[in-house]
């Protein structure tokens, strides 16, 4: 199966968990795509009546518009009975890392504010420990003095071996410039060579206590459960 068949499994399998009548968190990325597309499915069939969504970013806004998934927001659900998302790391004490997409600082609100939050993805996405997939942990940082900020994360993590930060750049038509979150705020993306090897719940404290620092995309102890979807078939992790 080629990994995003592997991602349609998954999100197939968290949707199995939609009951009508629910408040559900919809999540934002390529393995979530499929649990809208699912959703949209059921209910067009009558399988599933009476869902509204809230979505983690404009571009699930989008989708869920397009599938024709009611939509509401925070303010007026602020308990969300099922949140399905994807991650980008997992590692096995169910600790994730997600916005390698933007979207995590929605994510975070609405996957903080659900009874149940249910991880989806493709076997790729396990690590031995966070920031092990040489990829970015994100930090949404506001836009003013972000040069200030960038300096006091780099500071965080001086002496670290392998460590660096970025201010994340996109390239829009021809030119290279600030990438700017769903929220008007920017990223600043952290790397570990070997993987953070230090407590996760202080670097977490640490991070935030920056003030210009709105919040990072380690989510940890969220995640209800995590569906794993590889080529030898579905593994349930549960808190
Ligand atoms: O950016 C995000 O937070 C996404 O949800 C990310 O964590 C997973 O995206 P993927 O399903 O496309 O890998």
């Amino acid at each position: 199966p080629s990994q995003d068949d592997l991602k349609r499994v998954a999100a197939h399998r968290a949707v199995e968990l939609v009951e009508s009548g629910m408040v559900l968190g919809l999540g934002t990325g390529s393995t979530a795509i499929h649990a809208l597309d699912r959703i949209a499915d059921l209910l067009r069939r009558g399988t599933l009546t009476n869902i509204v969504g809230v979505p983690t970013s404009k571009k699930t806004e989008a989708q869920a518009l397009a599938l024709g998934i009611p939509l509401v927001d925070l303010n007026s659900h602020p308990s969300i009975d099922l949140s399905i998302d994807g991650a980008d790391e997992v590692d096995p004490h169910l600790n994730i890392v997600k916005g390698r997409g933007g979207s995590l600082l929605r994510e975070k609100m609405i996957e903080g504010a659900s009874k149940r939050f249910v991880v989806i993805v493709d076997d790729s996405k396990l690590v031995p420990r966070l920031g092990g997939s040489g990829l970015a942990v994100p930090v949404e940082i506001i836009p003013f003095g972000w040069e200030y900020t960038l300096g006091k994360l780099k500071k965080l993590f001086d002496g670290v071996t392998g460590f660096d930060a970025k201010l994340r750049m996109s390239k829009k038509v021809g030119d290279v410039e600030i990438d700017v979150t769903d929220n008007l705020n920017y990223i600043v993306d952290l790397y570990f060579e070997n993987g953070i090897e230090l407590d996760l719940g202080s670097i977490s404290d640490d991070i935030l206590r920056i003030t210009g620092v709105v919040e990072h995309g380690m989510f940890l102890g969220m995640a209800t459960e995590v569906i794993i979807a590889g080529k030898d078939g579905i593994k349930v992790m549960k808190k």
